[in-house]
């Protein structure tokens, strides 16, 4: 079955919303499903039990994992947030577009406000529309002004309601924003926010090392919040300061809520954990949940919000016709710039499972995600192999809900529909990976090419491999999932088509080419 032919069954299924072709289970209801898509923030490869962990229990996504298709071979596009992101939300890939790499907490919105989106592709087909969670994809224009309404923002690229971590837990502001306007601010205590010189009167983590609630490296030691010291310098704001330990809690009853004003209509929720990211500091009742410390027990507090959503689901009768998918944004890394026992306390367990590499790295375990799809009105339980991006979301959806993407939008985003419902076990021959740098490798089938580059081939900070090396790289994933033998000098003619095929990328989407 060629590419032409999904997309003709997909636009069947959704004049008819009778089964065609792909449907991997007869439909009971009428109408489009509900898309929960649930991200967690560098979560690896191998942190979670139905990926391998055995030092942690993740029931919660191990039973999404039960119920719906398991992807071993899935992938975010770049090995940090912001591309990842941006590619998620635009079916681009990041690196076509300067600004996309690691927003700064006092970014402009990144996301141009003309473009096609996968908010506004579903809000076209009737769907409402939430994000909740983490954003890092900035906010407003020029520098956001966090007194007043924050506009350009989610609703101007389809959101019908946003609760958002601005950048990142580790950075300021260190509020939440509803809809645009930050929660909770007293006016006569304005924010102002500033990365280069301090701002304000309050302690910073270099003055008053000895009261943080966790140690922290120099770039996270700018102003304290809640006893963390975090990147930036942040003034005023006081009374809508976040409580890290629950911010679980808060992000996770807005997605609920969220889905009880919605069940009635189809909805998109995105759901962005803050776990695991730094800060790690979880609620009390998860504090020893696991012998790994914070980061360990963060990975317990997300299964936990994972939880919610279901458990909200099955009560509203909704977990029949809604599409769960669960996936991380990068892969992992212990020392992201606190002193939080994640080095000591790792012991034998492989964040990264058996790939090489972490978050930054262009190595596998940077972009190779945990991916789960559940949709049990019409998909069988599983395991697949199929090679799927998760630039892929906003295509596949748009012919799941019989939408024609103009030439010039997602350009590339594929129509992967059928391997994503587990119904056909190929996806993509090739994807694109991207590194902070920025550095580019390409899947191709069975293997693995990282272009040459300069660059230290590891980061001694982080402990990441960060796959640089002047020679090309060349490996067969699906023999050596480890990268540990680059074939590339034995198949020139592989290295070949592969850098042919990643400069033909850059010039042109993969839906054009
Ligand atoms: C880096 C931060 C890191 C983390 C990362 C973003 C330093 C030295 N490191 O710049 O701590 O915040 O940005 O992570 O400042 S991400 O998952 O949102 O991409
Ligand atoms: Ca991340």
């Amino acid at each position: 079955m060629n590419r032409r032919h999904f997309l003709k069954s997909a636009s069947l299924f959704t004049a008819s919303m009778t089964c065609t072709t792909f449907c991997a289970k007869k439909p009971k209801s009428a109408g489009f499903p509900n898309i929960v898509l649930i991200y967690a923030d560098d979560l690896g490869y191998g942190d979670i039990s139905c990926y391998g962990a055995t030092r942690i229990e993740t029931p919660n996504i191990d039973r999404l994992a039960d119920e719906g298709v398991k992807f071993t071979e899935a992938y975010s596009t770049a090995a940090t947030c912001t591309p990842s992101r941006y590619s998620l939300l635009t079916g681009e890939y990041a690196w076509r577009r300067k600004g996309t790499g690691i927003a700064p907490g006092d970014a402009s919105l990144i996301i141009s406000t003309d473009r096609l989106t996968l908010p506004k592709m579903l809000s076209n087909a009737g769907y409402r529309c939430g994000v909740v969670g983490k954003w890092h994809l900035g906010l407003g224009k020029g520098k956001p002004d966090w007194n007043e309404k924050i506009v350009p923002g989610p609703a101007e690229i389809g959101f019908h309601y946003g609760f958002l971590i601005p950048a990142t837990g580790d950075r300021v502001p260190c509020v939440y924003v509803e809809n645009q306007e930050v929660v909770g601010l007293d006016s006569a205590d304005p924010i102002e926010v500033s990365f280069a010189e301090p701002v304000g009167d309050d302690p910073t983590g270099v003055d008053f090392r000895e009261k943080l609630k966790v140690g922290a490296d120099r770039q996270h030691s700018d102003t304290i919040v809640n006893g963390i010291s975090r990147i930036g310098y942040m003034k005023g704001g006081h009374a809508a300061r976040w409580v890290d330990e629950d911010m679980a809690d808060v992000i996770t009853g807005k997605a609920v809520n969220f889905i009880n004003e919605n069940k009635d209509i189809p909805f998109f929720l995105y759901f962005a954990l803050h776990d695991i990211h730094v800060p790690r500091v979880p609620h009390p009742r998860f504090v020893g949940k696991t012998d790994m410390g914070p980061r360990g027990d963060v990975i317990v507090q997300a299964d936990w919000c994972v939880g919610e959503i279901l458990k909200k689901l099955d009560e509203n009768g909704l977990a029949e016709n809604t599409i769960v998918i669960f996936s991380s944004d990068n892969g992992p890394v212990l020392n992201d710039g606190y002193k939080d026992q994640a080095v000591e306390r790792v012991g034998d367990h492989k964040p990264g499972g058996p790939l090489r590499g972490g978050k930054y790295s262009s190595f596998e375990a940077g972009t190779r995600m945990p991916f789960i799809l559940r949709w049990p009105e019409r998909v069988e339980p599983g395991e697949s192999a199929a090679l799927v991006s998760q630039v892929d979301l906003l295509a596949s959806f748009a012919a799941m809900t019989g939408q024609q993407l103009p030439l010039t939008e997602a350009p590339d985003s594929m129509d992967i529909l059928t391997a994503l419902t587990g119904e056909f076990d190929k996806g993509r021959d090739h994807l694109v990976q991207e590194a902070p740098g920025v550095f580019l490798s390409l899947r191709m089938n069975q293997w693995k090419y990282i272009e040459p580059s300069e660059g230290a081939p590891y980061n001694a900070t982080k402990d990441i491999e960060t796959g640089r090396e002047k020679q090309p790289q060349l490996y067969d994933v699906v023999q050596d999932v480890g990268e540990t033998n680059n074939l590339a000098k034995q198949n020139p003619e592989i290295v070949k088509k592969a850098q042919q095929l990643l400069d033909k990328l850059r010039k042109t989407g993969d839906r054009l080419l």
